[in-house]
This record gives C-alpha cells, sequence and structure tokens, in this order.
C-alpha cells in the first residue's frame, strides 16, 4: 500500500436518503473562504468579458437550449469556464474543489474523485436588462415523450451528477420534488400542453445563500425564472468514469479545447486524472460508433 492510499479521503456529508428521494440536495459552505472570494472576482471578469461580447460562448436570452447565437437582445450565461483562451485558470481549481467532487462521490457511490470524468463548468448569470425564463423541462428526456417511455428513461442507472453554487442569493431554480422517479402526471401533461412555463402543484424555489450548492438530478422535472437581480452561479457537470456515451456527449460540440494534450496543464493531479477518464471514454465512444457506424 503507497502513503497515498493510506491518506484518509474527504467524505462528504450529505443527506443521501434526501436526494433519492428528493432528488436534490443542498451543501453549505463548498469553498474554503479565500477560494470564495477569489471565485467572484474571477466570476466577474468572465461576466464582464461575456457582456462585452470579448468572450464569444454565452448563453443568449431568448433561447433555453444549446446551440445557442452568436449574439441577442442579452446574456443568461457564460459557456466553457475552463477554456485556456478565457484566461482563468482558477476555474480550474474551484471545479476539482474537494467538497464538490465529494459529494459527486457521495451520490454516484464511487470510492474516490479519481474514478470521476470531467465535464463541463459554465456560469449562470442575471440578464442585464431582459428578464428570461426557461420551460419546464428534463435535461435528457425531450417534453413529449410518451408517459410509458418516461417511466422508462427514468430507471436507467445514475451516470452523472450536476450543481449549481451560488456565489450571491439565488432564487432562479424551480423543481418537483420527486419527480425524477416518475413520469408527469396527467394534470401536469395537461397544464405543461398549453404552456410550458405555467407553474405545476407542489414546484418549490431551489434558494440558495452564498457558498450554498444544490446537487441535483438532471432528469428531475425543472425550469427557472431570471429576473435582472443579481445572479453568479457556477454550473458544473461531473460523469463517472467509464461513461462513454457522456463522455461523447460532453466533447460533441465546441470542445475542441477540452480534447488538447494542453488542456491538462493548471489542472491538479485528481483533476489530470478526470481528463484522462473523459478522454479515454471519448475514445471508445469513437470504437462503438465506427463498428456500428
Ligand atoms: O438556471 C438554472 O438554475 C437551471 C438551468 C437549466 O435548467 C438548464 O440549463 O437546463
Amino acid at each position: 500500500m503507497t502513503a497515498d492510499e493510506i491518506v484518509p479521503r474527504e467524505v462528504a456529508q450529505i443527506d443521501l436518503k434526501a436526494f433519492e428521494r428528493d432528488g436534490f440536495v443542498i451543501v453549505d459552505n463548498v469553498l474554503p473562504p479565500d477560494l470564495f472570494e477569489a471565485a467572484k472576482k474571477a466570476c466577474e471578469a468572465a461576466v464582464e468579458k461575456g457582456r462585452e461580447g470579448e468572450w464569444p460562448h454565452r448563453r443568449i436570452v431568448g433561447k433555453a437550449f444549446p446551440p445557442w447565437p452568436p449574439s441577442g437582445p442579452d446574456i443568461w450565461g457564460i459557456q466553457h469556464l475552463m477554456h485556456p483562451d478565457l484566461g482563468l485558470p482558477l476555474f480550474k481549481e474551484i471545479y476539482t474543489n474537494s467538497t464538490l467532487l465529494s459529494t459527486a462521490c457521495a451520490i454516484l457511490d464511487l470510492p474516490s474523485p479519481e474514478s470521476l470524468q470531467l465535464e463541463l463548468f459554465n456560469l449562470l448569470i442575471n440578464p442585464h436588462t431582459t428578464p428570461f425564463s426557461l420551460p419546464y423541462h428534463r435535461d435528457t428526456i425531450p417534453a413529449d415523450t410518451p408517459a410509458e417511455e418516461e417511466a422508462k428513461l427514468l430507471t436507467r442507472p445514475r451516470t452523472g451528477t450536476q450543481y449549481n453554487l451560488a456565489l450571491y442569493d439565488d432564487a432562479c431554480l424551480i423543481v418537483i420534488p420527486g419527480s425524477h422517479r416518475r413520469p408527469k402526471t396527467a394534470e401536469e401533461a395537461e397544464t405543461l400542453a398549453k404552456d410550458d412555463k405555467s407553474p405545476l402543484k407542489d414546484e418549490i424555489k431551489v434558494v440558495l445563500k452564498p457558498n450554498q450548492a444544490v446537487f441535483y438530478e438532471n432528469d428531475i422535472l425543472h425550469r427557472a425564472e431570471y429576473n435582472t437581480l443579481q445572479r453568479v452561479t457556477l454550473h458544473g457537470s461531473l460523469g463517472m468514469e467509464g461513461q462513454v456515451e457522456r463522455a461523447r456527449m460532453v466533447l460533441q460540440h465546441g470542445v475542441e479545447y477540452l480534447k488538447d494534450n494542453a488542456f491538462t496543464e493548471g489542472l491538479n493531479d485528481t483533476g489530470k486524472t478526470m481528463w484522462k477518464n473523459l478522454m479515454e471514454g471519448y475514445g471508445k465512444s469513437n470504437e462503438v460508433e465506427g463498428i456500428h457506424g
């Protein structure tokens, strides 16, 4: 046994039962104070570049899902925070923060962060002048999926997780607790068929204080409302090592920078392993595509 192996790992203290039941869990005091303050400064720089149009990878108001057009009336997010061209390497340190990684490991039942794959890291911000909202959706199941098929898809094993880490107060995300385990009710389906932004029975606002994160199932029924009050919330995803389909999805559009070996500069050893896991999964996904394609 090497010295590394006997060092005890940080184990996240989260209420896994609540996560399974509700589809989300809130984690307090995520970043240490110095990193939290530095994160606010880095985000300020990223937001400025995004608002000025100096950074082209942005979520544009008027469109809920990617790909986003190059410009529009306002923006509600900044994409690809770990991109070397953004020039803010601190985001690599934040992405590999031990509380974030150990919470993901607890949710995914993994022994250590070295079993995770590196994925995407973005920033959700308030539009400047133009309020915007997202319709109710599940991230990987189209809205018009028949209930029987929806129920089946919701039993797929969990392969990754995602979080919102608030740097300032945030009450934009709205979820239906428990809806990650069941298809839409007839009442929900009927309401959403008329208006997919309509409030639903049992919906709750996820209220985050600065430095709190919500980890949530991406197929929980959720929507979001963005007014112009300050929002600066980091949004990251993490997968399980060996998830070739996730690796392919992560690397499919406009993420050439992630495939470059130079991306690993500035990542700690755990981050480098997570990146290697992603690349290996991607390589395998190409092999699979080659066989069937
Ligand atoms: O703004 C949020 O908190 C949710 C964003 C979201 O639902 C999405 O990007 O699919």
